[in-house]
């Protein structure tokens, strides 16, 4: 193992207090825009969807918490399903809003030419808010949809207007202890231009905002070879970074499962997240960062995926806190390029498997989480009981 400035037992300890946040989107069918393959076992509504998220709960150990999505996940009595979600040992984490699957949103929506479309659009967003209350959530994740396909289909200065008219509405309705997530992603389904297209706009109309708006960095949201690890280390100084959504992409936003395709990108942004949250680093105050998964699993095993994808984020910031920032620090100090490179490889290289097993062995978890879960039969049993959803032809749940 290398020469880590932690000792072993605050590793494992570090380890064991890490909590991903699985989404409820992640559950059910989906697709790509040309079809939808349904799962043996999918789930169909918020119920199973949180069945299934306590069976990841039970193999991992770490993800308590599920987000939604409204209206995809809407129910009529939020404390009734707040308290499913309890005797499961679960929480409804962040609440996020859909801006995207109206006819109405055709031009957008907060930052629509329209202002009964914008109108719309914020109580939308005010409804999450409100259901976030409810259900005991103090998180609101928003990412619009909104863009244009052509230049000069409107102005981006006025949507730029609209968006911080509407936004303020909508912050103004948080509670004191509720956050705004800003979620930027650079494409898709406009093309053209994104109203949120980077962290730069998300970054900027969260400060406009205040201290509850932060950014939410999801990984499949940039260009090719845009290093996300250096976004991740300035939104953390300028004390910005909210939450992630994990996934990973080989070409475009394919949310497949964190890790699969470029795990020594996600160790990286591990470093810089390990760096920049010691408390050391921040004056004794260690940030609020919510860590999420957003992937959807078109051709693979749904909840295996999903605990997959969980381990692959545990590796990475494993990795991380093996980095030996003593020795980092001064081959940096000292001008030395290849030996401080050669500090992140060493911990990069390092196999962490035993110790994650150790770190599952003392909270009670079988050190593999997919062994245990293949063991359970509980993928046979739902493919057996939950009858196929009425399948919809394409796109996300709800299309
Ligand atoms: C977006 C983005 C959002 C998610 C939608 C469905 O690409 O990642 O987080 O809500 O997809
Ligand atoms: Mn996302
Ligand atoms: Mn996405």
């Amino acid at each position: 193992m290398v020469n880590s400035d932690m000792n072993t037992n605050a590793i494992l300890q570090a380890i064991q207090q890490f909590r991903v946040e699985t989404p409820s989107w992640g559950y059910g069918d989906s697709g790509t825009r040309f079809k939808v393959f349904h799962w043996p076992g999918a789930a169909r509504t918020l119920r199973e969807k949180l069945d299934d998220a306590a069976m990841v709960q039970r193999a991992t150990g770490i993800c308590p918490s599920v987000a939604i999505h409204i209206p995809w996940d809407k129910e009529d009595d939020w404390q009734a399903t707040r308290a499913y979600a309890e005797h499961l040992g679960l929480r409804i984490g962040a609440v996020n809003p859909n801006l995207f699957q109206d006819d109405d949103y055709r031009l957008g929506s907060l930052c629509h030419v329209n202002s009964q479309v914008r109108r719309r659009a914020v109580d939308h967003v005010l409804e999450c808010i409100q259901i976030a209350k409810e259900v005991g959530s103090d998180t609101i994740s928003l990412w619009l949809a909104d863009g244009t396909n052509y230049p000069g289909q409107d102005s981006l200065r006025d949507r730029k207007h609209r968006l911080q008219e509407t936004l303020a509405e909508i912050y103004a309705a948080l509670a004191p202890d509720q956050r705004l997530l800003i979620e930027y992603k650079f494409f898709e389904p406009a093309f053209y231009h994104t109203d949120l297209a980077d962290w730069g706009t998300a970054l900027t109309m969260a400060r406009r905002l205040g201290p509850q708006a932060k950014v939410l960095v999801d990984t499949g949201h940039h260009a090719q070879g845009t290093n996300i690890a250096h976004i991740v280390s300035f939104l953390l100084d300028e004390d910005s970074l909210g939450g992630f959504h994990f996934n990973d992409r080989k070409y475009a936003d394919d949310d497949f499962m964190v890790g699969s395709i470029q795990p020594f990108d996600l160790f990286l942004i591990f470093n810089e997240l390990i760096s920049g949250t010691n408390a050391s680093a921040n004056g004794g105050a260690v940030p609020r960062i919510d860590y999420m998964i957003d992937q959807s699993h078109n051709i693979e095993a749904k909840l295996e995926a999903m605990i997959q994808s969980v381990l692959h984020i545990q590796i990475a910031h494993a990795k991380a806190l093996l980095v030996d920032r003593q020795q980092l620090a001064e081959s940096q100090a000292a001008g030395d390029v290849l030996q401080s490179y050669r500090v992140l490889r060493d911990a990069f290289e390092t196999d962490v498997r035993p110790l994650l097993a150790q770190a599952r062995a003392q909270m009670g978890i079988d050190p593999d989480p997919i062994v245990s879960f293949r063991a359970t039969g509980y993928a046979e049993e739902v493919a057996r009981t939950r009858q196929a959803a009425l399948s919809s032809v394409s796109g996300y749940p709800g299309a």
